[in-house]
């Protein structure tokens, strides 16, 4: 617009302008006389009342917090020159705990835990054929998982009927919940996240404080405690422990939401155990079923299904601690010396006969 053109428009539109500011005034006038001003003073009143029943929340909060205080505790003291491992890595450059044997006191964290009074869920999947793993699963989680803590196995399966009846010591339960199935393997894993993100908005987060998600073709073979929780942890995954970036299998398909470009990534880590608070993992899991089902309207699937988008959502939501391959191992990987441990390992399965799909895990 040029500037006579404005001039114009201003000249033409002043009177119109200045009818409406007039009006404007007279019926605000009117309504604050007749009402007194009750309406505005009811609105400003509205917003303090909230605003102090905000700040009165928040300070009840400081005088109600649970406090954890230690009982008298004896052991030995870490020193600053003694690490307590020297081997591998025990924390991220985002101060992130790697978790290794020997580089925590279980005590402390159990007592920790114990205050806070809280009940663990463990989700894991048994649909169509892997209903076989749940004796074993089930059996080793109670030798060795969260002993001593309040713990609610969810098992999502298509056939609760063929849940085991294991015996579950007091304070622990089975919670066999019905889903369907589907006829790919893929699409079975890849749902987790789905049902996982339903079941915590919609159960989770009325009933425990942390969760575990976890593979069914696994059984444990050591400790596996409080050790481990925290926001939002992932396991790194046994086969690239030691990789450079370029060997991770993240999704490299840049049309896919689950892409890593070649320079980014910190580790590979394993979608079969992943966990962390309610609200943390609800948030994970809604977000990569959202990136699952916009890859699928796109006729994709990521190389590692929800591997992959959990690989790359957590490049952009750092865990906040990292459990080391202690924790997912497969005996195919042999026994390196660092590790000291062999918390979680796979069930050797038969591939062709449980589903059919590639090996190419192994190999990496
Ligand atoms: C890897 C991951 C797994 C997942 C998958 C995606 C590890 C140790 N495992 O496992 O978490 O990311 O790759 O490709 O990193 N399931 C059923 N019924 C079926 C098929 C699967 O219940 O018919 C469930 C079951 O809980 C199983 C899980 O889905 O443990 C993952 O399937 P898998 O263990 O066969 O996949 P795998 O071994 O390649």
């Amino acid at each position: 617009m040029d500037r006579t053109r404005i001039r114009v428009f201003f000249k033409c539109s002043a009177p119109l302008i200045f009818w409406l500011c007039l009006l404007s005034t007279f019926f605000l006038g009117f309504f604050w006389q007749t009402s007194e001003g009750h309406w505005l003073n009811r609105g400003i009143s509205i917003l303090c009342e909230t605003q102090s029943r905000l700040s009165r929340n928040k300070t009840d909060l400081l005088d109600n917090s649970p406090e954890i205080e230690l009982p008298r505790m004896v052991y030995t003291k870490a020193h600053i020159f003694k690490p307590l491992r020297t081997d591998v890595l025990t924390v991220t450059p985002w101060f992130a705990p790697i978790v290794w044997e020997g580089s925590y006191n279980l005590d402390i964290l159990n007592e920790q835990f114990r205050q806070k009074n809280m009940t663990v869920g463990l989700t894991i999947f048994a649909i169509k054929k892997y209903v076989v793993f749940l004796q074993r699963f089930l059996e080793t989680a109670e030798t060795y998982f969260m002993v001593g803590h309040r713990v609610k196995y969810y098992v999502f399966t298509d056939r609760p009927e063929a849940v085991p009846n294991v015996t579950v010591k007091d304070g622990r339960e089975i919670v066999p919940l019905k889903v369907q199935n589907y006829s790919r393997w893929q699409e079975i894993s890849m749902r987790r996240m789905e049902i996982i993100s339903y079941f915590s908005k919609q159960r989770f987060i009325n009933e425990v404080g942390f969760l575990v998600c976890v593979d069914v073709d696994m059984r444990f073979n050591d400790h596996v405690g409080v050790e481990i929780l925290s926001e939002l942890f992932d396991t790194i995954h046994p086969g690239f422990y030691a990789s450079e970036r370029k060997a991770f299998t993240y999704e490299r398909r840049n049309n896919s939401k689950a892409f890593i470009p070649q320079d980014e990534g910190d580790f590979y880590y394993a979608g079969g155990f992943f966990g962390g608070t309610v609200d943390k993992v609800y948030q994970l899991t809604k977000k990569c079923h959202e990136a699952i089902m916009a890859d699928k309207n796109r006729s994709m699937e990521a190389i590692w299904q929800e591997e992959s988008h959990l690989n790359k959502y957590f490049v952009y939501h750092k865990p906040t601690k990292i459990l080391s391959p202690e924790y997912l191992w497969d005996n195919n990987f042999g026994s390196p010396q660092f590790l000291k441990k062999k918390r979680f390992l796979a069930v050797p399965k038969n591939h062709a006969v449980i589903r059919n799909r590639r090996n190419s895990h192994l190999k990496c």
